[in-house]
């Protein structure tokens, strides 16, 4: 099977926030997990780096919109890095092979018929990049997303009659319920559509920092339209002297904010120029902080290193999807973090790891024991947990609900440490006739903890191969796949006693 996911690529005007990072992280996760089902994986992130906006923000720093992108889509590339994030290619769209396919799109925009000149007047938004019409402004008249006043805008520029994709677009909606989800949004996209589409400028006199319209030079290509064809554009150049191609159609993540362009034009395009549209969309929510959406414009940001420097990426990663429901919106606070910290990460997972290796150390000289007990049933139920277990999260990540994925893995992870309290090792440890007991108890632990570590790779890969490796067991990419968390799977091997996986933070701050 062929995989192939997108993040939006992000705008260079700020620096990459926690926002950013949770939509890259969501991917990556994805990816990872379809990685280790076997399918070939294609992942996409990167940098939106034309229009207005990013015009004014190298203004405002006295320097060229190409100096500040080029100063910018480093720190966005490095975040990706940063977060482990698999991505297979990291686009630009001021890439010069980029611009050219998108030169090369339009004009199948045109050839479709589908491009007509006229003159526009409307409210633009600037932090949006994008016009809105006045019965969906904040009763202030300000932009709901954004809060600040759309200006007045009006230029002959180049139009895409998107008013003829109405029917077309609607019917493919019906007949796709689950095509954008989660359902709210499906519904909210389906709605907007049947309120009656506008034809839509993509074209831009009044500026130059963009692609220039092929057939009218003194124009620039839209920026939402130059940056939504990245999805398949990425896909010629990505791999020098290979067209990846066949890998179209993409699923593509963004959050509730870039809805309509995802889900009512960009599939509208496709249909103009003769491409299919994407397999799906998945719409997430809003990391709030203190009650408001976080973003560069409001100025309301976690800085995302400064949290991986203190506790790791892989807490990162972990603390987002599991306080936060994939697909709703949820408050993320500083305190939350370290709560999910110490109980869960520190305490019930890195303690099990500990506890699990040590007993292994202390009583069995290090090697993880055959299992020989037959009197083990509790051990066989646990057994048959752990395998659902699995599958159970498997089907979750399926239905790109990391959240409930996780759930499904820490209700486990819980299992295991009340079989530590209800059978007590240390306990079993002093009575020679508990010796088959105690076998199947430690490899019990060790089995359990194995298929947990690969439930877990796709959200805290680091964490879990190092939880395998002090298991003694194998952790390259190629021993990650699905099929082998079976409990049998676990290989008998030595042990490594070794310092807390996540270790306490004192608070400095
Ligand atoms: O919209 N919570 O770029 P952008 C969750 N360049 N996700 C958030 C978030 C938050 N508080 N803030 C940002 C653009 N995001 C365009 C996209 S795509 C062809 C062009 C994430 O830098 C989320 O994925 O404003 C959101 O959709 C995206 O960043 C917007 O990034």
């Amino acid at each position: 099977m062929r995989y192939y996911v997108t993040t939006p690529i992000y705008y260079v005007n700020g620096e990459p926030h926690l926002g950013h990072a949770y939509t890259t992280i969501a991917a990556d996760i994805l990816a990872r997990f379809h990685r280790q089902k076997g399918d070939d994986v294609f992942f996409l992130t990167g940098t939106d780096e034309h229009g207005t906006k990013i015009a004014q923000a190298a203004e405002a720093r006295g320097l060229t919109p190409r100096e500040h992108v080029d100063e910018m889509a480093p720190k966005f590339k490095d975040l990706a890095r940063r977060l482990d994030a698999t991505n297979d290619f990291f686009i630009r769209t001021t890439d010069a092979e980029h611009e050219a396919f998108v030169q090369g799109f339009v004009e199948k925009l045109k050839a479709a018929g589908d491009i007509e000149k006229r003159t526009y007047g409307g409210l633009y938004c600037t932090a949006c990049e994008g016009f809105w019409y006045e019965r969906d402004l904040a009763p202030d008249g300000t932009c709901p997303d954004h809060g600040i006043k759309p200006t007045w805008l009006e230029e002959e520029n180049y139009y895409f009659l998107l008013s003829r994709y109405q029917d077309r677009l609607a019917g493919f909606f019906r007949a796709n319920p689950g095509w954008v989800r989660p359902q709210s949004r499906y519904n909210e996209a389906l709605s907007f559509i049947e309120q009656g589409l506008e034809d839509i400028s993509i074209s831009r006199r009044s500026i130059t920092w963009g692609v220039p319209v092929p057939w009218d030079p003194e124009q620039v290509i839209y920026v939402w339209v130059d940056a939504l064809i990245n999805y398949l554009s990425a896909l010629e150049y990505a791999r020098p002297g290979e067209t990846l191609r066949d890998r179209w159609p993409g699923t593509h993540l963004l959050a509730k904010d870039i809805l309509k362009f995802h889900a009512v034009i960009w599939p509208a395009l496709l249909m103009s120029a003769g491409y299919e549209v994407p397999a799906g969309e998945f719409i997430h929510g809003y990391l709030l902080m203190g009650g408001e959406k976080m973003s560069k414009t409001r100025g309301n940001v976690l800085d995302p290193f400064a949290v991986m420097d203190t506790y790791g990426i892989d807490a990162l990663r972990f603390y987002l999807f599991r306080e936060v429901t994939f697909g709703q919106d949820g408050v993320i606070s500083m305190e939350g973090f370290e709560q999910r910290y110490t109980n869960e990460l520190a305490n019930e997972l890195g303690n099990l790891v500990s506890r699990t290796v040590s007993m292994i150390a202390k009583y069995r000289g290090g090697e993880i024991p055959r299992p020989a007990a037959p009197d083990a049933e509790t051990l066989a139920t646990v057994a048959a947990e752990g395998e659902a277990m699995v599958a159970g999260a498997a089907a979750h990540l399926d239905d790109v609900e990391i959240t409930a994925a996780l759930e499904t893995v820490w209700d486990f992870v819980r299992r295991l440490n009340r079989l530590v309290e209800e059978e007590a090792p240390w306990k079993l440890a002093k009575d020679e006739a508990q010796a088959g007991r105690l076998d199947a108890v430690l490899h019990g632990l060790a089995a359990g903890l194995r298929v947990v570590a690969l439930a877990l790779h796709p959200v805290i890969p680091g964490s879990a191969a190092e939880i395998l490796r002090r298991l003694g067991q194998p952790h390259a990419d190629a021993d990650l796949r699905l099929e082998t968390a079976v409990w049998d799977a676990l290989v008998p091997a030595a042990v490594e006693v070794a310092p807390p996986l996540f270790p306490r933070i004192e608070r400095t701050g």
